[in-house]
């Protein structure tokens, strides 16, 4: 079943409450001409930083998604997996590339695990290590500091100069990924402004894009950067205009919903920015590091 369509196989779950995973992936990508087959992992009442939440785990269903497409013959561009609640999760997502890698999708995987130095409260210790494997079959990773932290075995720091970060980048590319993309890394020049820095193996060059910080923690904002940088890259973008444009729709989210008094749990107000995806391309703001 060729379509003419990009098509991207989402493996995420689906949160009713809070602008992640699957409800954000959706409608970015949508918006980008990118058509999504989600594989819902798990069904929430809200995502999981809620103090209740009901949750109905599809683990067990995975499987017989996978051979269904399978049967019908799709082919995907590209396999994007998030949040993954499980080993068994984490293993499905494994397979399901396998089953799909005779067409060369571009393989995207956000090793969703913690962020400000702690892993999230669903994740064990343990998943880490199984994350470790999963990122060895993907093309582009695009951890946060924290969770590049604990992909090479450190611990997250609060600052870390460009040279070590450069060095750790390496480390995860050589652990697979031929893009590793770092979100969340601390400006060691300014107290005011948040960074990503990017590499791409095949031409060993590092990017940087930085955007003003706002003392705001938006759930959902690493999903809303990696849909952008996946929807991006599959419209042919480079991976710096990939980053550029990825920053700056997360910036203008936050700013965005920064102004109202509005309960942060339920993310950025991606249907008030959501039209900025498809306003032409400014990729005047990334930089190359030496
Ligand atoms: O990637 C964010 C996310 C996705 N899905 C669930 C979550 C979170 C963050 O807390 O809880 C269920």
């Amino acid at each position: 079943m060729k379509s003419p369509v990009k098509r991207v196989a989402a493996i995420h779950d689906l949160s009713g409450i809070g602008h992640v995973s699957l409800t954000a992936v959706i409608p970015i990508l949508s918006t980008m001409g990118i058509q999504v087959c989600p594989l819902p992992t798990a069904v929430l009442s809200a995502h999981s930083r809620y103090n209740e939440f009901h949750f109905v785990d599809l683990t067990g269903h995975v499987p017989a998604f996978i051979d269904h497409w399978k049967k019908l013959g799709v082919r995907f561009h590209g396999i994007y997996s998030g949040f993954l609640g499980s080993h068994r999760q984490i293993r499905m997502v494994e397979e399901m590339i396998t089953a799909f890698r005779h067409d060369d999708p571009l393989v995207v995987v956000d090793p969703v695990m913690g962020d400000d130095g702690k892993l999230y409260g669903p994740m064990k210790p343990e998943m880490v290590n199984e994350m470790r494997q999963l990122i060895g079959r993907a093309d582009l990773i695009t951890p946060n500091l924290t969770e590049a932290a604990f992909l090479i075995g450190k611990e997250p720091p609060a600052q870390i100069g460009t040279e070590e970060l450069k060095d750790w980048i390496k480390k995860l590319s050589e652990m697979g990924p031929g893009m590793v993309v770092v979100t969340s890394v601390p400006d060691p020049d300014s107290d005011k402004r948040t960074t990503v820095i990017a590499y791409n193996r095949q031409d060993n060059r590092f990017w940087r894009v930085s955007c003003d910080y706002l003392p705001a923690d938006y759930p959902g904002t690493g999903d809303c950067f990696a849909s952008v940088m996946v929807g991006s890259l599959l419209q042919g973008d480079s991976l710096p205009v990939a980053i550029d444009r990825a920053v700056h729709f997360i910036s203008s989210g936050v700013r965005i919903t920064f102004g109202y008094n509005y309960d942060p749990n339920e993310g950025i107000m991606l249907e008030r920015v959501l039209n900025t995806l498809n306003m032409p391309v400014n990729n005047g703001s990334y930089q190359i590091l030496d």
